[in-house]
């Protein structure tokens, strides 16, 4: 594997949810193997690391977000063995792993946990946040469930509550207790001594809550009761600064190790203030996933992110992961790709590390499910106003053969109907698909520094149509427009480079290495348009 130990900066992290790639067992889950037999494909796409959402064993309460061994494998997508076997796999094609601890609550199926409620004096009891009723009978406090409903559970047996941000089948960690924190560092140390070259650490700056418990403050607006309070005692408290630093020392200490944090309810101030060179490699700022189709929503987005990072961290950007409507499902029209080719610009030409999520390359769409259907704990609790998150975790679709390719068998969430078109097998063969598309922008991020390395200038939107900037290294310019509206439009050279010849890097729809000297171009229909001084 490359030496590089800025593969992080220049490479591509590309997200899998295990259980949706690939079926080798006929169980209709996904599983280890089959991420084995799709390196080849990931390799081709051009990726540098694999993000594994969790592979432990779990109850599924929340498909593996609740983890009830952190140091084994789930036998439904594999061995330990097999684990070993993907990494070395993995790492003879240059791909890193990339783990995702959930470190802020386990499983109620964790032997800890387990251990906690059997009684007071036990040793596992203060591992997790077990109270009294308050005084007045009821909660110990007004804190809320994200996932709907008190964040408190009464264990009739104990006589006490324990304390829950999502599922009740998910108690929070105490990470206030000494013992806890060696024991979760040691699941570093076990997974980093197995080979692995990173973590996603899950809503890590969740994992302290105050010690003594006060209410968080109501506000007045909200839809769900968790959007009418202020999250100020359970979220973002200062011991996960010092807590930070530990964890970056240990994983200096075996090397090169990239670590990325998401973030829960915090503002991409907040979020960068976790990136450092002692912190978090990166942190995820939700802002840009989160704009609508308008340049001036894309533009603000980068700018904020570039801003709250400014000097102290290299950024990362993605438009889905596994929480997500899918950025197909929110930008296109119908089956067109055509804004999923805009959207896959932005993302591979922005200074920062691009995260990509499994079937994004072919624009894999959600599925819509009946109630019936719906599997997610946030769907079934919040149906019909939100529908959930299963829509945008249903099986990659890899070709037009029974349930697309991905099992021989019923999948565990419905395959996406319209796979007979849109899948791996049909967008290799089709020169101008988006998979293609992807793969090419994968290739030239690669090839010049300017758009791995190089700094970032936003340039004003015009029309409100074009998203616009430069990538420059001190050897190399490039100017990146987005057309972002189904209709042609003429740009105009801002004055700070209209003295400038360019030529053409990649258009799809225009001739390579063409040359422009004059003050303006047409920019066709939704066109990736990206020039090189010349
Ligand atoms: O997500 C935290 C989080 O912000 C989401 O739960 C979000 O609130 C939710 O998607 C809104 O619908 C992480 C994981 O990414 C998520 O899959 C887990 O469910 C959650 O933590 C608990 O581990």
């Amino acid at each position: 594997m490359s030496k590089n130990s800025l593969w992080w900066q220049n490479g591509i992290i590309y997200q899998i949810y295990p259980r949706s790639f690939m079926d080798t067992t006929t169980s209709g889950i996904g599983d280890l193997n089959g991420i084995i037999n799709k390196l080849d494909y990931l390799a081709d796409l051009g990726i540098d690391a694999i993000w594994l959402s969790p592979i432990f064993p779990s109850p599924d309460v929340d498909f593996g977000y609740d983890v009830a061994d952190y140091v084994a494998i789930d036998p439904r997508f594999g061995t330990m063995a097999d684990f070993d076997h993907l990494l070395k796999e993995a790492h003879q094609r240059n791909i890193r792993i990339i783990l995702d601890l959930v470190l802020n609550h386990t499983s109620d199926q964790h032997p800890w946990f387990k251990e906690s409620r059997k009684s007071r004096d036990n040793p596992y009891h203060d591992w997790y946040l077990w109270k009294d009723s308050s005084p007045k009978g009821g909660p110990p406090n007004n804190w809320v469930s994200i996932f709907g409903g008190s964040g408190w559970e009464f264990d009739a047996q104990l006589g006490q509550y324990y304390y829950h941000m999502f599922c009740k089948g998910q108690p929070d960690l105490n990470w206030h207790h000494p013992e806890v924190r060696e024991a979760l560092l040691n699941v570093f140390k076990f997974w980093l001594e197995r080979g692995v070259d990173g973590f996603r650490l899950d809503v890590f700056n969740m994992y302290f809550k105050h010690s003594e418990l006060p209410d968080n403050p109501k506000k007045l607006i909200g839809l769900r009761p968790f959007d009418r309070q202020a999250h100020k005692y359970e979220v973002s408290q200062p011991e996960m600064y010092p807590l930070l630093n530990k964890i970056r020392q240990l994983l200096d200490s075996y090397g090169n190790t990239y670590v990325v944090g998401e973030t829960f309810l915090a503002s991409p101030e907040h979020t960068a203030s976790y990136c450092g060179q002692d912190k978090l490699n990166a942190a995820f700022n939700f802002e840009l996933a989160e704009s609508p189709w308008k340049v001036k929503r894309f533009t603000r987005a980068i700018k904020n992110w570039e801003k709250a990072l400014e000097g102290h961290a290299w950024p990362n950007y993605f438009l889905n992961n596994h929480d997500v409507t899918r950025s197909s499902s929110r930008y296109c029209r119908g089956e067109d790709d055509a804004r999923a080719k805009v959207s896959a610009a932005m993302l591979l030409t922005l200074r920062g590390t691009p995260f990509m999520y499994y079937g994004e390359e072919i624009g894999m769409r959600n599925i819509s499910l009946k109630h019936s259907q719906i599997l997610d704990p946030v769907g079934k609790r919040y149906w019909p106003f939100n529908k959930g998150r299963d829509g945008c975790r249903a099986p990659m679709q890899w070709d037009d053969s029974v349930n697309a390719g991905f099992s021989s068998t019923a999948p565990w969430l419905p395959v996406h109907p319209d796979y007979i078109s849109r899948n791996v097998s049909k967008q290799k063969s089709e020169p101008s698909s988006l998979l293609n598309f992807y793969k090419q922008l994968i290739h030239l991020r690669k090839e010049h520094p300017a758009l791995n390395q190089g700094n970032l200038s936003m340039l004003d939107p015009q029309n409100k149509s074009i998203l616009s900037y430069l990538r420059q290294t001190p050897g190399e310019s490039i100017l990146v427009l987005l057309n972002f509206k189904p209709k042609q439009i003429a740009y105009q050279f801002p004055k700070q480079i209209a003295n400038q010849n360019w030529r053409v890097l990649f258009s799809e729809k225009r001739q390579t290495k063409e040359l422009c000297q004059e003050q303006s171009i047409l920019i066709s229909s939704y066109e990736t348009l990206l020039l090189v001084a010349d």
